[in-house]
C-alpha cells in the first residue's frame, strides 16, 4: 500500500508541486484549506479529483487535530504560512500566529494523533537575514530582520525541539528563495515577469520596484519540493540548507527578463518607490547546500537564466491566450 501525506499550504506553490510529486510517486495524498470568501485551488485545479482536502486553519488548533484524525498520515508536510515578508511588516501579531505559533500548533497535533508520523517543517534562509557570514550553511547563526523572519524562527525551534523532547522524525528544510509561473504575483521574481509580459503586450508601459540591489539565491521550486521528500526518507531526521550556491541581485533579474522579452532598454520602463522598500533589509543570501547533495543526494539542475527564462515564458504565453481570447 502506498504512503499517507498530509500537506498543508498545498494551494501554494510548494504545495501544488509537492501534491503533484507525491502523486508521481503513488501517495495518497490529503491537504490542509482554509475557507477563503473566494477559493483559491488554481495550483491544484488539474489534482483535485486525485487529492482529498480538508477543512482547517494554522490558527486554529482544532481543526488541526480533527484533520489529522482523519488523514492518519506517514508524512506531514508543514507547507502553509503567512509567507510574503512585506506583509508581515503589516500584519507581525497575524504572521506571528500563522508562520511560528501554527507550528507548534501543529506539532501538538501531530504529538496527540500520529507521534509516529514524520514532519517537515518549511523553514527558511530569511532566518540568516543579517548574514553572520557568506555563504550561509547548517551552522550559520541566526539573525532574523522582519515579523516573517523571527516567527519561522520560532517554528524552526519548535521541529528541533519535538524531535530533542519527543523523539519526534521531525526536519527543518532551510530552504532559499525558489520561483516559478506558479509564484505569487507579489514576489518580486514573478511581479518582474509578469510586468514585462503587460509591457510586451502593451497592456502596461513600466514596473515599481523596490531595492534593486538587494541580492537573493534563487532556484526552481520543482526541485525543491523533491528536497522535501527527501529529508523524510533519511532515517534520522535533520535539518538541511537547500540552495543553488549562487546570487543575483534584482537588476540582474530584471535585465535578463527584459531581454528574454525581446524588449530593449529596460531602464525606460523599471521605476522604483520607497513604499516597495522594507524597513529592515536582508541584503544577501547565498546558500551552501554541500550537506544537502552529501547525505540527500540532492544537487539543483536548473540554472538562474533558465529559470528567468521559464517564467518569462510562462507569462508571455500566459497575456498571449488572455490576448487571443
Ligand atoms: P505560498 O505560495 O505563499 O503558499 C502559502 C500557503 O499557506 C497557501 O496554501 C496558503 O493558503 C497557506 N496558508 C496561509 N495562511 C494559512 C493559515 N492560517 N492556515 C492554513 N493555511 C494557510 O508559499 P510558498 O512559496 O509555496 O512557500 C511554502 C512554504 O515555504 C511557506 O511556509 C514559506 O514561508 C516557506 N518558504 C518559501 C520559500 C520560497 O522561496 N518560496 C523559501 C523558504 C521558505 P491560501 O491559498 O488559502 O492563501
Ligand atoms: O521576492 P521577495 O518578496 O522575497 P523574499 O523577501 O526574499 O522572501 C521570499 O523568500 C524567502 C526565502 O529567503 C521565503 F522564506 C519567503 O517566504 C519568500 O518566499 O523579495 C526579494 C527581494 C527583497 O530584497 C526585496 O526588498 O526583492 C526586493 N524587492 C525589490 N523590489 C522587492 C521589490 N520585493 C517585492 N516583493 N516587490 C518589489 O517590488
Amino acid at each position: 500500500m502506498g504512503k499517507i501525506a498530509f500537506v498543508t499550504g498545498i494551494t501554494g506553490q510548494d504545495g501544488s508541486y509537492l501534491a503533484e510529486f507525491l502523486l508521481s510517486k503513488g501517495y495518497e495524498v490529503y491537504g490542509l484549506v482554509r475557507r477563503l470568501s473566494v477559493p483559491n485551488t488554481r495550483n491544484i485545479e488539474h489534482i483535485l479529483d486525485k487529492i482529498t482536502l480538508l477543512d482547517g486553519d494554522l490558527t486554529d488548533q482544532g481543526s488541526l487535530i480533527a484533520a489529522l484524525t482523519v488523514a492518519q498520515p506517514d508524512e506531514i508536510y508543514n507547507l502553509a504560512a503567512q509567507s510574503f515578508v512585506q506583509t508581515s511588516f503589516k500584519q507581525p501579531v497575524l504572521t506571528a500566529e500563522v508562520s511560528g505559533v501554527g507550528v507548534v500548533r501543529l506539532l501538538e497535533a501531530m504529538r496527540i494523533v500520529c507521534p509516529d508520523a514524520r514532519f517537515y517543517q518549511a523553514s527558511t534562509s530569511e532566518l540568516f537575514g543579517l548574514v553572520k557570514e557568506v555563504p550561509q550553511t547548517e551552522n550559520t547563526p541566526f539573525h532574523p530582520r522582519s515579523p516573517y523572519g523571527f516567527a519561522k524562527l520560532m517554528g524552526y525551534w519548535a521541529t528541533v525541539n519535538y524531535r530533542e523532547s519527543y523523539g519526534f522524525h521531525a526536519s527543518n528544510g532551510i530552504l532559499f528563495n525558489h520561483e516559478s509561473p506558479r509564484r505569487g504575483i507579489e514576489f518580486v521574481t514573478r511581479k518582474i515577469t509578469d510586468g514585462v509580459a503587460r509591457i510586451k503586450y502593451g497592456l502596461a508601459n513600466e514596473i515599481i520596484l523596490g531595492n534593486l540591489d538587494a541580492k537573493r539565491d534563487w532556484g526552481y521550486a520543482p526541485e525543491y519540493v523533491e528536497a522535501m521528500w527527501l529529508m523524510l526518507q533519511q532515517e534520522k531526521p535533520d535539518d538541511y540548507v537547500i540552495a543553488t550556491g549562487e546570487t543575483h541581485t534584482i537588476r540582474e533579474f530584471v535585465e535578463l527578463a527584459f531581454e528574454y522579452a525581446g524588449i530593449d532598454n529596460w531602464e525606460k520602463y523599471v521605476k522604483t518607490d520607497q513604499k516597495f522598500y522594507r524597513p529592515a533589509e536582508v541584503h544577501v543570501l547565498c546558500g551552501d547546500s554541500t550537506k544537502a547533495h552529501r547525505v540527500l543526494g540532492w544537487k539543483p539542475k536548473v540554472t538562474f537564466k533558465e529559470l528567468v527564462r521559464i517564467m518569462v515564458e510562462a507569462d508571455l504565453e500566459r497575456y498571449g491566450r488572455i490576448m487571443q481570447s
